[in-house]
């Protein structure tokens, strides 16, 4: 039988820890002749509710499931992991400058990026969720030095998915026929879901939804809103779909792409479209099943490009603020 792919959540005690241990152990990430185990990491404040999880987890008697190890110690947490899922981190209190944010959350992904350098497998793929994500994979991957930089990604899929949603619902079309949405930029309310780029049954979305005001001015700003509009109704933020949106970034990584399509994650940049070399951001990504590319060739109008630029502008001044604050 194969070998378990050890998969590290940190904040797995938290709200989409809670949603995405059961998937990953059901075998819902890396298929159902899987076998899988999961080293979960959480500060000592969550390590009380990380047991009761754990429970569940027993109770849930899934036959993929080998081990799971309970942690704080991120030696411990990232010893031999496949892959590193870094969900946790510090949310923005109220009154906090951003400068603080950036500083505070630097300094965990300092520590957890040595501790994958120094602890992880080999082939170790790192996906950072917990933000704000771009500037913390960033800094998690300048403190593995040892592992390369195509190894690590922050997640958009989110993003991906709530904008294929908003079009298929305009279009009336059921949302597995909207394909090729790139989500490019920052994972922030900056980020430009391209509805330029994107196809509905294989034609081009702005050739199915001609309302040219509808795309810019409701699609854009409700995508960019979707997570606040979540908070005001649910009274807690976005779990379950942020959940599955780290199961889609990893299957969309570890499986072939469709032909023709591409997801949406945040790489480290070589350049590719104009954005800075060295910048973790989100870029249209094909693979498959092992090698990840950038997918080549996307013609981008002035609107595009436009949206893209602020975006990328958020992410160098993050970048920025966040060396600032490490230094
Ligand atoms: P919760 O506050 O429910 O859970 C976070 C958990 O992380 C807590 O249990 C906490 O104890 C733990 N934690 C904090 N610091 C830690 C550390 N240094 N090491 C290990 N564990 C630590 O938040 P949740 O709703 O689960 O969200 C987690 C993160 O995902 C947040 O930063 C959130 O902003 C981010 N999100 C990112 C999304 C994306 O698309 N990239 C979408 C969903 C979500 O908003």
């Amino acid at each position: 039988s194969k070998a378990p792919i050890r998969v590290a959540v940190t904040g797995a005690a938290g709200q989409i820890g809670y949603a995405l241990l059961f998937r990953i152990a059901s075998g819902q990430m890396f298929g159902p002749d899987q076998p899988v185990a999961l080293n979960l990491i959480e500060i000592e404040p969550g390590m009380n509710a990380l047991k009761g999880v754990v429970m569940e987890l027993e109770d849930c008697a899934f036959p993929l499931l080998t081990d799971v190890v309970q942690t704080s110690d991120l030696n411990v947490g990232f010893k031999d992991v496949n892959w590193a899922l870094l969900v946790g981190s510090v949310p923005r209190k109220k009154g906090m400058e951003r400068a603080e944010l950036l500083g505070i959350n630097g300094k965990i992904f300092v520590g957890q990026g040595k501790a994958i350098n120094d602890n992880a497998a080999k082939d170790v793929r790192v996906l950072v969720v917990g933000n704000p994500c771009n500037t913390n994979c960033l800094i998690a991957m300048q403190n593995a030095p040892d592992v390369p930089n195509d190894r690590f990604f922050a997640m958009t899929r989110l993003d991906e998915n709530r904008a294929k949603s908003q079009l298929a619902q305009k279009a009336g079309v059921p949302v597995s026929a909207v394909s090729n949405l790139c989500v490019w930029g920052n994972h922030s309310p900056t980020m430009f879901a391209d509805f330029t780029n994107a196809k509905i049954n294989g034609k081009p979305a702005t050739e199915v939804i001609t309302d040219k005001a509808w795309l810019e001015e409701t699609f854009l700003p409700v995508v960019g809103k979707r997570g606040a509009a979540i908070i005001e109704a649910r009274g807690a933020s976005s779990a379950a779909s942020a959940a599955n949106a780290v199961v889609d970034t990893v299957v969309s990584l570890t499986t072939p792409t469709a032909p023709g399509d591409f997801h949406s994650v945040c790489v480290c940049s070589k350049g590719e479209y104009g954005a800075p070399e060295g910048i973790i951001t989100s870029l249209p990504i094909k693979s498959d099943g092992t090698k990840w590319e950038v997918v080549k060739g996307l013609h981008l109008n002035d609107f595009a490009k436009e949206k893209i630029a602020v975006s990328i502008n958020e992410l160098t001044s993050e970048k920025e603020t966040a060396m600032a604050a490490l230094a």
